[in-house]
């Protein structure tokens, strides 16, 4: 790829359609719709910025090595990357939600930590997870999952699940209890930091126009 083009990693679903307004406040336009094609690298009408499509929590590493020179991508799956080699200028304040600790409706927690009780966790954010209960003073076990949380206590595969929330209809669906918020979610613009020297100029256009564009309802 030549010096003078940009690539721009997001994930499809929310942070796709949530980032196409701040594109557009950059004068740029994605030219295919992401749940029509098939493709995985996008054009957009600047010939030289174009959007490829991973997986929500590859972001940082495709941004991390220069498989990409920006990419948006939740807070939460930035702490469980890490964020090495990452610079992150600004919270987009986009696909906002919570990480919290549900458990069954039936599932006295309060109680069990009160006890001192031994915790099994399921979670796909150990990280997150591990330093909450930490911090706590709760021993737990942690399961990673990679999906459905939800199931885990269900199913008596662990007494808690430490998962994403944002209407709070997933846990209500599924007789669980949302019984601590660890925190808020939002998502961030990421860069690469040798881009951020080799292309500066295009970048802060961009970093710019998307600083100008964030909501701040
Ligand atoms: O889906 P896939 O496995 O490919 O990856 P992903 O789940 O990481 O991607 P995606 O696109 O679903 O989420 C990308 C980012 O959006 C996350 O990293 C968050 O930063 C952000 N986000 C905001 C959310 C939600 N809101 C959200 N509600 N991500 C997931 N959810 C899920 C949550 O996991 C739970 O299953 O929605 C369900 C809860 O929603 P409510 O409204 O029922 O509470
Ligand atoms: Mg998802």
């Amino acid at each position: 790829m030549s010096k003078d083009t940009l690539t721009l990693a997001l994930s499809k679903g929310r942070i796709f359609e949530e980032t196409l307004p701040l594109l557009a406040a950059a004068g740029i336009e994605v030219l295919e719709d992401p749940e029509k094609s098939r493709k995985l690298i996008l054009p957009t009408n600047q010939p030289n910025v174009r959007v490829v499509l991973v997986r929500a929590s590859d972001v940082p590493t495709y941004v991390q090595y220069g498989g990409a020179d920006l990419g948006v991508t939740g807070k939460d799956t930035l702490i469980e990357h890490g964020g090495q080699g990452l610079f992150q200028p600004l919270d987009l304040r986009i696909a906002r939600c919570r990480v919290s600790v549900a458990v069954r409706n039936d599932f006295d927690y309060v109680q069990a930590v009160k006890q001192g009780s031994r915790l099994k966790v399921a979670t796909k954010y150990t990280s997150i997870a591990r330093d909450f209960f930490a911090t706590k003073g709760v021993h737990v076990d942690m399961i990673k999952l990679y999906g459905s949380m939800e199931l885990a206590p269900l199913t008596g595969l662990a007494d808690a699940i430490v998962d994403l929330v944002s209407t709070g209809n997933t846990l209500r669906a599924n007789h669980l209890v949302e019984v601590e918020r660890i925190m808020d979610i939002s998502s961030h613009l990421v860069v690469n930091q040798a881009a951020l020297k080799l292309k500066q100029a295009p970048l802060r256009r961009i970093i710019d126009a998307f600083a100008g564009a964030i909501r701040n309802d």
